[in-house]
């Protein structure tokens, strides 16, 4: 078997350098103004913030689990800060920079990991479906709603486009396959973004897949291009174009964001039982948000004042989620039934009946089973 597909080097499209160099790319220019790239930096800085906070309760004992997006703010602030207000995003369960773009509240993300909510938020409201854990599946999702969009005449330029979040390990599941098949043949009009971060718990990119992920695209018949993930700038750039095509009629695009799990899975995994620290040492050079201060420092677009007033905004942003983490109130025990069918279910009265039983065999439980 020939290793040449594999370890063919592919393009990848970058506009902010590592070091912190603007550079063109002639099919991706990106017209943007110091403003709005320190807005994009505080986007970063901040949810970076929000992650850390979050392990931390976790470590303390206030959250069941965490899954970090370390090392991906780049991937999810650039391909978030890139949709319409109309748009709809359909996301795994790492995408926490997304959902901040889309205007929901850290505290709304923190509940779920808390097990204090029994759903999430208004998808609608947001034009961001729920957290999805079976992986690969919200591919489908995000084409059936695309090709609903299709049904409903909502495209053109003030049409609505569809984007799907997954990661390099979804690429191997039948349902991301079967949404690239069914978005090319309805030309739906959805942006499939992969951000390959290069693991799938412990299992590597190369037991993923022999050719690089974006080629996969050609065989189903629309474009792929790999992204630097951790350039902020080529994912706001790359998406924004590849939503474009999409509300305009020209169909779906594969987007590979190149970049790196810096963290663990998630906080019950440990990376270093099957990874080398070089590894991370690496990709900690290429840091995406390190690059844009740089950018922001060596043009004289933000000063100390800059940098100090979003730390200090930070700082902030992590108090009150500590706060509203741990003010949270326990969910009654029996809530859980309500959100599973919209219509009255049989199967689950009778589940609803049974846990009330068993919760009012302890002593001194209410009628409701309370705790
Ligand atoms: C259908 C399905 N199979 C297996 C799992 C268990 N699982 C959870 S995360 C994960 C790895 C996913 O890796 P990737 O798609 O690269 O996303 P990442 O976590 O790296 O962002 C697996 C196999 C699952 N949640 N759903
Ligand atoms: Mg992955």
């Amino acid at each position: 078997m020939s290793d040449t597909a594999a370890h063919e080097e592919p393009e990848l499209i970058q506009l902010l350098t590592p070091e912190g160099e603007l550079t063109e790319h002639p099919d991706y220019p990106l017209d943007i103004s110091a403003e709005e790239i320190r807005a994009l930096y505080r986007d970063l800085v901040l949810v970076r913030r929000v992650d850390s906070e979050a392990i931390t309760l976790q470590r303390q004992g206030e959250l069941g689990l965490w899954v970090s997006l370390l090392g991906q703010e780049a991937a999810q602030i650039g391909s978030g800060r890139a949709l319409h207000d109309r748009d709809m995003a359909f996301p795994s369960y790492r995408e926490h920079g997304v959902a901040w773009c889309r205007g929901i509240q850290p505290k709304e993300l923190l509940s779920m990991f808390r097990g204090a909510s029994n759903g999430g938020w208004d998808p609608h409201e947001h034009g961001f479906h729920l957290y999805t854990i079976v992986i690969g599946s919200q591919a489908l999702h995000a084409t059936g709603y695309a090709m609903g969009v299709q049904r409903d005449g909502a495209v053109g330029e003030d049409g609505t486009a569809v984007i799907s979040y997954f990661g390099d390990g979804a690429t191997s599941q039948g349902d991301t396959n079967e949404a690239f098949n069914f978005a090319s043949v309805n030309n739906a009009p959805v942006v499939f973004f992969c951000q390959n971060n290069q693991w799938a718990i412990s299992e590597p990119l190369e037991r993923q897949s022999r050719v690089p992920i974006y080629k996969r695209a050609a065989g189903f018949g629309f474009p792929g291009m790999r992204v630097d993930g951790n350039d902020v700038l080529a994912c706001l750039a790359v998406t924004r174009a590849a939503l474009d095509n999409a509300r305009t009629g020209n169909g779906p695009t594969l987007i590979e964001a190149f970049t790196y799990r810096m963290g663990a899975h998630t906080t019950n995994d440990d990376p270093t039982r099957y990874r080398d620290k070089g590894e991370l040492d690496e990709w900690k050079a290429k840091d995406p948000i390190l690059r844009v201060r740089r950018y922001l420092e060596a043009n004289g677009l933000a000063d100390e004042a800059f940098f100090a007033s979003i730390e200090e905004e930070a700082d902030k942003v992590g108090e009150t989620v500590r706060t509203q983490c741990r003010n949270m109130p326990d969910p009654e025990p029996l809530d859980i039934f309500h959100e599973v069918y919209a219509e009255p279910n049989v199967h689950i009265d009778q589940q609803r009946a049974e846990f009330a039983d068993y919760l009012s065999s302890f002593e001194g439980a209410g009628a409701e089973g309370g705790r």
